[in-house]
């Protein structure tokens, strides 16, 4: 299949390049593409070398699949312009997530919706796809009444100027910023930009989106959406309240049946998940599962994903897998 990266420079392409060669997704032509100045520029795939060329040549090379992460103008621009040239879009900017007439897809929750008339589909924020991963169980099985989240995100979720300052402050070197604060040694409650209703725009995605994504308006979802100095993923605490009784045994199990959630989970051995470990992984790690223990039908869950990875990069890639699976591809 000839696959077209667009922003493969970038933070989340490259991650999309290391999630296509460790899949095997079959690649039988990259084509990197990113903007005029880097027009030429070589990418190494797979042990071959391939040259960067810009959306508009991108699409007379006709690839099958483009998976975009190049920002929300640039998807804006030009998705539509592959799409009426026949080629299918994977877009993991905000650009389309919420166009009622484009579908917003984690595979393992609504996958099933896709179709051939599908040519522009939205991946999910980072923050949403892996809460809505292990929400959508638990959905099925007791149904969800409302949902409170907090976020401890990761400074990739920004991009490589907030890694770098990062890296800067650490070593007492002055650079460019990415936040108005410091971030080392800080915790900054504060992503994307404030709304009219005082929230921010990263809090209302995860409520839209979760919706959108669950195909069901009566969950009810609050978030506070919070920027820390880490490098490995995104952690987030999460209050579910539930209309039915749940079994804590139980529980578990239906969180473990879910296809790319592991449970870690064993206080005793002082066992949960952490950013650094779950860096660099596909998977979504869930632990401190325990009743809320203030209110009837509550869970409070402890969910931590490499946001580049089931974030964007692997979510995209296995939204490809699965319409080739379903020959709506190549
Ligand atoms: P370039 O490296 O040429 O600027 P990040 O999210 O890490 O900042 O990366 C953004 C990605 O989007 C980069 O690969 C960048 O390419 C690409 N990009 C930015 N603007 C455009 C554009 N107008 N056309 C194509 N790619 C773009
Ligand atoms: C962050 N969640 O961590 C953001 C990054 O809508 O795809 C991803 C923004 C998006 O800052």
């Amino acid at each position: 299949m000839k696959v077209a990266v667009v922003g493969a420079t970038g933070l989340v392409g490259s991650e999309m390049l290391t999630v296509l060669a460790e899949r095997n997704f079959p690649v039988t032509e990259l084509i990197p593409v990113a903007s005029e100045r880097s027009k030429g520029k070589e990418i190494e795939f797979k042990g071959k070398k391939y040259k960067v060329v810009t959306p508009t040549e991108a699409i007379g090379l006709k690839p099958d699949v483009a998976l975009f992460s190049a920002g929300g103008s640039t998807s804006t621009e030009y998705a539509p312009l592959f799409a009426n040239a026949g080629i299918t879009v994977i877009d993991n900017s905000s650009a389309w997530r919420m166009d009622p007439s484009k579908k917003l897809i984690v595979p393992e929750v609504n996958g099933d919706i896709l179709t051939a008339a599908d040519k522009i589909i939205a991946n999910p924020n980072c923050s949403t796809i892996q809460m809505v991963v292990v929400l959508k169980p638990l959905h099925d099985k007791y149904k969800i009444k409302r949902v409170v989240v907090s976020t401890y995100q990761s400074v990739t979720g920004t991009g490589v100027k907030a890694v770098q300052q990062l890296n800067d402050e650490r070593a007492g070197i002055e650079g460019e910023k990415a936040y108005p604060y410091p971030i080392d040694m800080n915790v900054i409650p504060h992503i994307d930009v404030f709304q009219e209703n005082g929230y921010t725009k990263e809090e209302m995605k995860m409520i839209k989106e979760t919706n959108k994504i669950m195909q069901d308006d009566s969950i009810k979802v609050t978030a506070t959406t919070v920027r820390i100095p880490v490098v490995g993923g995104h952690s987030e605490s999460v209050n579910i309240e539930f209309e039915s009784e749940f079994d804590l045994d139980e529980l578990r199990r239906v969180i473990a049946s879910q296809d790319g959630v592991l449970i870690v989970d064993n206080p005793a051995n002082l066992e949960y998940p952490m950013p650094r470990d779950a860096h660099g992984k596909d998977e979504v790690f869930v632990g401190r599962i325990r009743r809320d223990e203030s209110q009837p039908k509550t869970v409070n869950l402890w969910i931590v994903a490499d946001n580049l990875r089931k974030g964007a990069a692997t979510n995209a890639v296995q939204v490809a897998e699965l319409l080739a699976k379903k020959s709506l591809i190549g």
